[in-house]
């Protein structure tokens, strides 16, 4: 038996809780996120998109003919995302151009060193960084404005489909993956709820 998406989700759940249930989204709905802690969340993510973006062209260097449309259509949608970045940094007068924080460093850090993993544990981790917007952004139920756009991005039905896609093609590498490889995927996932949870805190801790 190998390992897939679903058990590490249940094996994991607690860990999984933290990186996708956080006070910076509870205060998206409510509307009491700090302008500071939204824009430093808003331009650290567009930094971190860049980095995911290259992360997905390795993904798709190593994939096998079956994962390539998906992994295409994803590519297509992080062009969309970085240009929608650019336009939300716009309308706020953000600049771009300000250096990684810690955590962000870190993240994309990590991103690389995925390299030199097998194909199973780079889609293992692909599938979890999309999954844990996915349902945090989703989490808190329906978000006012302006966080109404943000929530719909990463929690719309269309994202949710390529979101499982993902989950399978993952789970298909994994398969017939050794257990060593398996036992990377697994500390990949545990990697990936661990800075997802130090991202959220580190735009909550903006001021
Ligand atoms: C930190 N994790 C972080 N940012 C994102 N945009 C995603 C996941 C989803 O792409």
């Amino acid at each position: 038996m190998s390992i897939n998406c679903q058990y590490l989700l249940q094996t994991h759940a607690p860990a999984w809780a933290q990186a996708t249930v956080h006070p910076f989204l509870e205060g998206c709905k409510a509307g009491t996120i700090e302008p500071a802690q939204f824009n430093t969340w808003l331009v650290q993510d567009y930094l971190f998109v860049k980095d995911f973006t290259r992360m997905a062209g390795r993904l798709l260097a190593a994939a096998p003919d079956a994962h390539m449309d998906t992994l295409l259509g994803g590519l297509g949608a992080l062009k969309d995302e970085l240009l929608w970045f650019q336009d939300k940094a716009a309308e706020r007068t953000l600049d771009l151009s300000q250096p990684r924080q810690r955590t962000c460093q870190q993240y994309c850090e990590f991103m690389t060193s995925l390299v030199t993993t097998a194909y199973p544990v780079q889609a293992m981790a692909f599938w979890a960084i999309e999954y844990a917007y996915n349902l945090g952004w989703q989490q808190p139920g329906p978000m006012a404005d302006p966080y109404t756009e943000f929530a719909d991005r990463w929690g719309n039905p269309g994202f949710s489909d390529y979101v499982d896609l993902l989950a399978r093609q993952a789970d298909a590498a994994l398969e017939t993956a050794s257990a060593d490889v398996q036992s990377q995927a697994e500390a990949a996932f545990l990697r990936v709820a661990d800075l997802e949870q130090s991202f959220w805190q580190m735009a909550f801790n903006a001021s």
